[in-house]
């Protein structure tokens, strides 16, 4: 099947829906913005020509050695599918057309692997189901349906917290030690799939898996690192907002919105405040989160990250735009520090703890969000500085790379699929022309795979 143009520019106009006027005082003009969406698309193209010359039917490409790298035993076509809705949102037809067919041709879940829950279902099952929002190919819901019956025997614990691993042909499951961010960022991707196949099974489990980590949550209401799925005990006690956590509590406010879910309304509402209350730290007059023990809520650490960087994203969509704009601000200091964002670094001494940019998303998701939501022409001028730091110590012949060190900008052999689902869509959404998706039928999953709500509640 191939889209026609209508169809592609009717979906188009669907999700980008005009909302915002915006403010004739901003800095950065009309035609700055549309320059600099250009320039993303043309680096992404670059990036996908990359991709499809060494590496196509590949997970992903290594673009130093020009060569491919598999997850597993046999690929599942990760960039390919990852980057379907970015290459649509951004007009880039052929390219869309040829990979939607290549993946609706070759892709089959039939295989004796073990696969990861959670990245499996970020991935696959939120770039399928946004892409057949997009193209109403119902092929794309078929390999969907296909592949959310497969991951369903990962919630088979005594607890119905998920196993991390399942295997795609036998079912069978592996990793009793989990944590809240593997275990609570499901909901999305099951539960659009429940209303889409009027299967409720998909939302029922991955709704389960997010309440038996909330109802674990201590008497201050924080969350641990990790947590047992066969007992239900923690195996980990620090509370953060970094990798391991973070999207649990992006679920909860975004199925709240998503679904209009009001367990998850009240949940989002008290773990919000645990965690403004146990993990915000005021520094020196700036806003960071940090770690405590989830149970006294004694600070163990003052460590701060490029993945933490989705936080003011999450404040802002919950209506908190002061701590939002405030810790955006830290984020951007520990960007500018070097030119560009380490994994780690300690906000109290500024000094990196870890050096490496695997081409992170998320600090530029944050930018996309307070913009439409404040209008504020302060977060264009600082989203055209990271992409032109991004582009000059990333860009490689042959595709991005990833940077082992942002001190000595030092390369590394890697280019993850996220690059295409979500750095490069956020950057673009951000320049793109004055109209902007409209939070209140759109839902992005966390890697950044738009979600419409086509039901009613
Ligand atoms: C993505 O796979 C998702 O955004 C996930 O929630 C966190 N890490 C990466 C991007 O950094």
């Amino acid at each position: 099947m191939t889209i026609r143009l209508t169809t592609l520019l009717l979906a188009l106009s669907t999700l980008l829906t005009p909302s915002f006027s915006f403010a004739k005082t901003q800095r950065v003009s009309v035609v700055n913005r549309r320059a600099l969406a250009a320039r993303v698309r043309a680096e992404f193209l670059h990036a996908w020509r990359g991709y499809e010359r060494y590496a196509w039917g590949h997970d992903e490409l290594k673009p130093l050695s020009k060569t491919a790298r598999d997850w597993y035993d046999e690929p599942l076509y990760m960039t390919q599918v990852d980057a379907l809705d970015t290459l649509i949102l951004m007009g880039f037809r052929k390219e869309a057309d040829r990979d939607r067919e290549f993946v609706v041709k070759n892709l089959n879940f039939d295989k004796d692997i073990y696969v990861q829950n959670f990245e499996i279902t970020i991935r696959h099952l939120g770039g399928l189901l946004s892409t057949y929002q997009l193209t109403g190919d119902r092929r794309l819901l078929r390999l969907a349906e296909d592949l959310g019956n497969r991951l369903l025997p990962a919630f088979d614990s005594p607890t119905g917290l998920p196993y991390r691993f399942v295997n795609l042909r036998t079912g069978k499951t592996r990793g009793e030690v989990t944590n809240p961010a593997e275990a609570g960022t499901l909901l999305i991707e099951f539960g659009t799939l429940s209303k889409l196949t009027r299967r409720p099974v998909f939302y029922d489990k991955a709704k389960r898996a997010l309440v038996e980590t909330f109802k674990r949550r201590s008497a201050i209401g924080l969350v641990g690192s990790r947590i047992n799925v066969e007992t239900g005990e923690w195996a980990g006690t620090t509370s953060h907002i970094s990798g391991g956590i973070d999207s649990y509590y992006e679920y909860l406010l975004k199925c709240w919105r998503l679904f209009g879910d009001e367990d998850c309304r009240r949940m989002w509402l008290e773990s919000i405040a645990a965690v403004n209350g146990h993990l915000a730290d005021d520094e020196g007059g700036e806003l960071w989160y940090g770690q405590a023990d989830m149970r006294t809520g004694r600070r163990t650490a003052t460590s701060y990250g490029a993945l933490d960087a989705f936080f003011p994203a999450v404040l802002a969509l919950s209506g908190d735009l002061a701590r939002a704009r405030r810790l955006q601000a830290s984020s951007l200091k520990m960007w500018r520090a070097h030119g560009i964002e380490p994994e780690r670094l300690d906000y109290r001494t500024m000094q990196v703890s870890d050096a490496e940019y695997p081409l992170r998303p998320e600090i530029v998701e944050s930018a996309y969000y307070l913009h439409t939501l404040t209008g504020d022409p302060r977060y264009l001028g600082e989203g055209a500085e990271m992409f032109e730091d991004f582009v000059r110590h990333c860009k490689t012949d042959a595709g991005y790379a990833a940077l082992k060190s942002v001190e000595t900008k030092e390369q590394e052999d890697s280019m993850e699929s996220f690059l295409f689902a979500e750095t490069f869509k956020y950057f673009y959404l951000l320049f793109a022309p004055p109209k902007t998706l409209d939070f209140n039928q759109i839902i992005f999953n966390t890697e950044a795979h738009p979600i419409r709500k086509t039901w009613r509640r």
